[in-house]
């Protein structure tokens, strides 16, 4: 009688557990599916103490570790992480672009995988989130996400930084918005977001052009959309490419001579940004440079260091006769982006132009 009674209460305690486990399968399979590449930077840097906000050593903590640092992540999404590399992002150079744009379209293929994060140091975040929005060949959330102070200080942003990008990259709303930069608990554009102040925690801004929407408690809140090409709309694929163009930048100031250009051209340039005074204005010392450069079939784009508006095609100079391109509103460090990945496909300057005015 009694091993009877026992055997019916473990049967059912089994029994119990059983579906306990059933119900716990089924909410992790409700979740989406959120891999986080990570690439280094303050996100995963460390201080000598908790009020240590510069001076920090960045890159130095694991991608393992940061997401057991952040165990919230588990109710909102199913996580992994890939540790990509590890650096400091000033060293971010185009074999790192390579490796990770073909990383993020090999998961993306995957239907396991709902969307991604990166996490990312903040000094080129913009230009790998660009980068990105322009040869990411899917419409899943892909988020590039950092911090502006190490995962030891007093008051880190890393940790709600992550969790937030995560919860975005797992959202059904930021399908098909291109890359986004998270941070902040702002949503920013890739095309259009800068580092706009060396230290503050809301660094990332798109100033004139704003930012896309918020993330609070915990969920999206979009305001507006991209406006130019991206991802599965753009004409780029780096996934046979082994290398990219090399393509530089000259800073135009007041006294400034043909130097740089020429040695930027002599270093072996394909192609040139002019990060020009004004309305990406041509010094009369360094017209020349560029001129006698365009005439070696290096291409010459005109931007602006100003930070903000449109350069023009034909405005502060005849581009139809110096057959230059006009950046558009383009930062000169993504002008240099786009002008890498258009001469993987031409360097016909009206096709080109094209370019800055679709992308
Ligand atoms: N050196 C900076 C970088 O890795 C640290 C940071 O702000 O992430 O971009």
């Amino acid at each position: 009688m009694l091993f009877q009674k026992t055997a019916r209460s473990a049967a059912a305690l089994f029994g119990f557990l059983f579906c306990l486990s059933l119900a716990a399968q089924a909410q992790t399979s409700t979740l989406p599916n959120v891999t986080i590449l990570a690439t280094g930077g303050t996100i995963a840097g460390t201080g000598a103490t908790s009020t240590t906000t510069v001076g920090y050593t960045a890159a130095t903590v694991g991608i393992q570790t940061l997401i057991q640092a952040v165990p919230e992540m588990t109710k909102i999404a199913n996580v992994s992480g890939e540790q990509v590399f590890q650096i400091a992002s000033e060293n971010m150079g185009n074999e790192h672009w390579l490796l990770l744009a073909k990383r993020v379209n090999t998961l993306l293929a995957q239907p396991t995988v709902d969307g991604i994060v990166i996490t990312h140091g903040t000094d080129t975040l913009e230009e790998t989130a660009y980068f990105l929005n322009l040869v990411v060949k899917s419409r899943k959330p892909v988020v590039v996400v950092g911090s502006m102070r190490p995962s030891t200080a007093l008051s880190a942003d890393g940790p709600i930084n992550l969790y937030n990008a995560v919860m975005l990259a797992g959202s059904q709303e930021a399908i098909g918005r291109g890359v986004l930069v998270a941070m902040n608990d702002q949503i920013n554009g890739a095309r259009d977001v800068t580092k706009s102040n060396t230290t503050t925690t809301d660094t990332f801004k798109a100033s004139e052009l704003g930012m896309l929407g918020y993330i609070q408690g915990g969920k999206p809140y979009f305001y507006r959309t991209a406006t130019r090409k991206h991802t599965v709309e753009t004409e780029f694929d780096v996934m046979n490419l082994s290398t990219l163009p090399q393509v530089e930048i000259a800073y135009a100031h007041a006294n400034v001579g043909p130097v740089a250009v020429e040695a930027l051209v002599a270093s072996g340039a394909k192609g040139l940004i002019h990060a020009g005074v004004g309305n990406g204005s041509l010094p009369a010392k360094v017209r020349p440079a560029l001129s006698a450069a365009r005439k070696k079939g290096v291409l010459i784009v005109r931007s602006s260091r100003v930070g903000q508006g449109i350069v023009a095609r034909n405005g502060e100079a005849n581009d139809d006769e110096l057959d230059f391109v006009a950046g558009d509103n383009l930062s000169p460090q993504k002008a240099r982006i786009l002008l890498m990945l258009a001469l993987t496909k031409t360097t016909n300057t009206r096709d080109i132009q094209k370019m800055f005015s679709t992308y």
